[in-house]
């Protein structure tokens, strides 16, 4: 058995390595997280002033709980931006408005692209507004702005076959936006996830987790999942275990998992 003074030696060896390379991958982590979230509840605007200049403004709303309010810190701490309590104390939110700030946490978009047809175009139209600065190629621009959705849809309709490298970290972020743990009394418990007009995505997710039911399309282009399989809901307890969740979800998922157990 080694000796105490050893063992605490060998720590002290590799302590700086191990913090440090546990601080960088947990940064990473949010950061992918938060492209997650970004996609599901986030939003990326760009509004004009008087017509006179251009606003900048990427902004997540969430309601306000404790551990909604922690999670922004969270993000916040590593993506940079700023938390508030708006809305007389009922919602929380997470938004960056001045300009520098933005362009420099774009730079988490060059590695990790939103995966939401929506967030891309509303990523490239605050792309082309931040080069070009004028009103009148904003009001232009403005009116196109989802004109290429159908398009980006189409060209993912395979995304399954070829899921992008950061996909489990940004799941558990669109998780903690979209995913919804469900343990009413009187149903067996239940996990859901859904996206207006995204099939592709609703179909990896489905892929990921080996999900056999259909896809449902319930209403208009709304398309969804929902499980009941415990051997598939394990699955993604486990998926939500290895890239935990950080705010409202997190809680449900504890509740859910007791329920399940
Ligand atoms: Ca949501």
């Amino acid at each position: 058995m080694a000796s105490r003074g050893s063992i605490l030696s060998s720590l002290n060896l590799n302590n700086d390595h191990n913090v440090s390379d546990i601080f960088n991958k947990n940064n990473q982590y949010i950061k992918i997280f938060w492209v997650g979230l970004m996609d599901g509840d986030g939003s990326i605007q760009v509004n004009h002033w008087r017509k006179q200049s251009l606003q900048y403004r990427l902004i997540i709303k969430l309601s306000n709980i404790k551990s909604n309010y922690n999670m922004l810190i969270k993000v916040a701490k590593v993506v940079g931006g700023t938390v508030r309590i708006t809305g007389k104390g009922a919602d929380v939110i997470w938004v960056v408005n001045k300009k520098q700030e933005i362009e420099e946490i774009l730079k988490i978009y060059d590695t990790y692209p939103p995966l939401t047809s929506r967030k891309i175009c509303q990523l490239a139209f605050l792309k082309t507004c931040l080069v070009d600065t004028s009103v009148e190629t904003y009001l232009l621009h403005r009116k196109l702005k989802y004109d290429k959705q159908l398009t980006i849809i189409n060209s993912n309709f395979y995304l399954k076959k070829n899921l992008p490298s950061y996909f489990k970290e940004w799941l558990s972020g669109f998780i903690e936006a979209e995913g919804c743990f469900s343990i009413r009394k009187s149903n067996n418990p239940s996990f859901s996830i859904g996206q207006k007009d995204d099939f592709y995505l609703i179909d990896a997710i489905k892929q990921y987790f080996e999900v056999t039911n259909k896809l449902r399309n319930t209403y208009g282009k709304f398309y969804s999942i929902e499980i009941y399989k415990k051997e598939v809901l394990l699955k993604i307890i486990t998926h939500c275990t290895n890239y935990p969740l950080l705010g409202e979800k997190l809680e449900s998922l504890n509740k859910f998992n007791q329920k399940l157990l």
